[in-house]
């Protein structure tokens, strides 16, 4: 099966353009649009991957879609559905052996698993291609399908990778080796870094940075009555009357003592607002680092009991910080099975945790049922965060990097060379080298909460470098490029 998306975006480029610091971009834009147009001979561009909502590739694909289609471009947005759980646990497996982890031994029959949904994948959605059509394919899901279909139909194929590590172990061996196959009859790979370019694809790859729209809800500027209305509407924060943004259909539900999940309700689940906070918003996976930025936060927390070297304002704000975990709605997601077990162990891990400190952490997870609502929310918890974490253990790029950045938040990333890209380390944000390290995450909080004044600083220079480098004209101008140069 296969669903056809409609990559629905609000916002247009008039709208940018009548935005001082955009507008130069945007005209530009559309310069080169016109100058590379007739470069295309109006072949469409069929855009594929496994969801429609959660995680960095859907957030990208409405805006980029959108820009396209409002400079001229033919292009559309495809999702292939599976209900087929091993396929997934499948492609899960891949995706974490190219960023280096997990077990290198693939089974026989995963070979065979990959080919039949690969099939079904390329039946349900040859009928919505033509002739002439460019097709691209994000990620190791539908990879199959479009080496199929690129041997059976008079088109070109890019695939499109979001992830990578910067060295081969035999892990990325392992997944290359299994991929391979079906790398071969692509025309041409895009990556988000020159190190993650595997030998086979060499020569014919091209660098293209993720990049995140302004303008949407996810990164519009929000006034503080929005904020409030939204965690308030979420059932993050009581407010003391009314709120003006509408009420959502789902709150967001907070981890309780006895493991359940529900929206507060007792007086002392509230008040993100009020106290400091450290977030960190990512997809439950193993690689985007919570567990140990939850045994960081518990080892700054218990060393403050002992430490004599604090001035008092210093004191009062670790006392006061708080740790927000945040992450999608594990039930409304389809494509990741092991994200259900990975949340299941940080709860075990929060659930041994003892009750002070189990007050100072907030895991939260956020209804998916509305796209806007969801990104709204993350939006508002970014805005109202002291530090925004991203622990990763490895990251392809990490727009929940460039999310926050863009709101002038300060950034703890870790070295991942997806958040390197990003952080030019303490001018834009400041790196932890170990994310496994517990220890130093401490510290590395520890220096930030003290010093408000490089806060502010880092997040001055954070949104520079994403108005500079990470917004979605410039990704939008680079497919421009590659479709007009190596393709058509
Ligand atoms: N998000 C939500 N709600 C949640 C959790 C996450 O909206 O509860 C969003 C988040 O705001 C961001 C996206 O989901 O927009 C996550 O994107 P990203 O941080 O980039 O991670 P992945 O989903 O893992 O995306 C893959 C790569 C990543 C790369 C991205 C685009 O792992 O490194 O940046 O693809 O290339």
């Amino acid at each position: 099966m296969v669903q056809v998306v409609e990559p629905r975006h609000a916002v247009t480029l008039a709208d940018y353009e009548s935005i001082a610091d955009l507008s130069g971009t945007v005209r530009s834009l559309r310069q080169e649009a016109e100058s590379r147009l007739a470069g295309l001979d109006g072949r469409r561009v069929v855009m594929v991957n496994s969801t429609a909502q959660g995680g960095g590739v859907a957030e990208m694909l409405p805006p980029l879609l959108s820009i396209m289609r409002e400079l001229g471009i033919d292009a559309h947005w495809l999702v292939i559905e599976t209900r087929d759980q091993d396929f997934f646990r499948l492609t899960k497996t891949l995706h974490n052996l190219i960023h280096g982890a997990g077990d290198p031994n693939l089974a026989a029959t995963d070979r065979d698993v990959y080919d039949r949904v690969s099939a079904e994948n390329a039946a349900a959605m040859e009928e919505h291609l033509r002739p002439g059509d460019v097709l691209v394919i994000h990620d190791p899901q539908p990879m199959g399908a479009g080496a199929i279909l690129r041997q059976k139909m008079d088109i070109a194929a890019i695939w499109r990778c979001h992830i990578g590590l910067d060295k081969e172990t035999p892990e990325t061996r392992a997944a290359w080796d299994f991929l391979d196959p079906y790398l071969k009859p692509y025309d041409h790979a895009v990556f988000t870094a020159p190190e993650y370019i595997p030998s086979s694809l060499a020569g014919r790859s091209t660098i293209i940075h993720p990049a995140i729209d302004p303008l949407s809800h996810k990164n519009r500027h929000l006034q503080v009555h929005e904020i409030v209305g939204i965690l308030a509407n979420a059932a993050l924060i009581k407010p003391w009357g009314p709120v003006l943004t509408p009420s959502f259909a789902e709150p967001a539900k907070r981890l309780q003592a006895d493991g359940s999940w529900a929206p507060a309700t007792e007086p002392e689940d509230f008040g993100l607002l009020f106290r400091p906070i450290v977030t960190q918003v990512s997809r439950w996976d193993r690689l985007k680092g919570f567990l140990p930025l939850m045994q960081g936060f518990v080892a700054l927390k218990r060393d403050l009991e002992t430490r004599t070297d604090l001035e008092e304002h210093h004191r009062r704000a670790l006392q006061l910080v708080r740790l927000v975990l945040a992450g999608p709605d594990p039930a409304s997601v389809d494509d990741d099975p092991e994200g259900k077990e990975v949340l299941a162990e940080l709860c075990a891990a929060y659930r041994g945790l003892p009750p002070h400190l189990q007050a100072d952490i907030a895991m939260i997870s956020l209804p998916m049922s509305s796209k806007k609502n969801n990104a709204l929310i993350v939006n508002a918890l970014q805005c109202c965060s002291d530090v925004v974490a991203q622990n990763s253990i490895q990251e392809g790029f990490g727009l929940t990097v460039t999310e926050p950045m863009w709101k002038r938040a300060a950034l703890m990333g870790s070295c991942a060379v997806g958040i390197r890209q990003q952080i030019r380390p303490d001018l834009d944000g400041v790196l932890v080298r170990h994310p496994e390290a517990p220890e130093e995450i401490a510290e590395t909080l520890d220096a930030l909460l003290a010093d408000q004044a490089k806060r502010e600083v880092l997040g001055r220079s954070a949104r520079q470098r994403v108005h500079d480098n990470f917004l979605v004209f410039t990704q939008v101008k680079s497919w421009l490029e590659l479709l007009t140069n190596t393709i058509a």
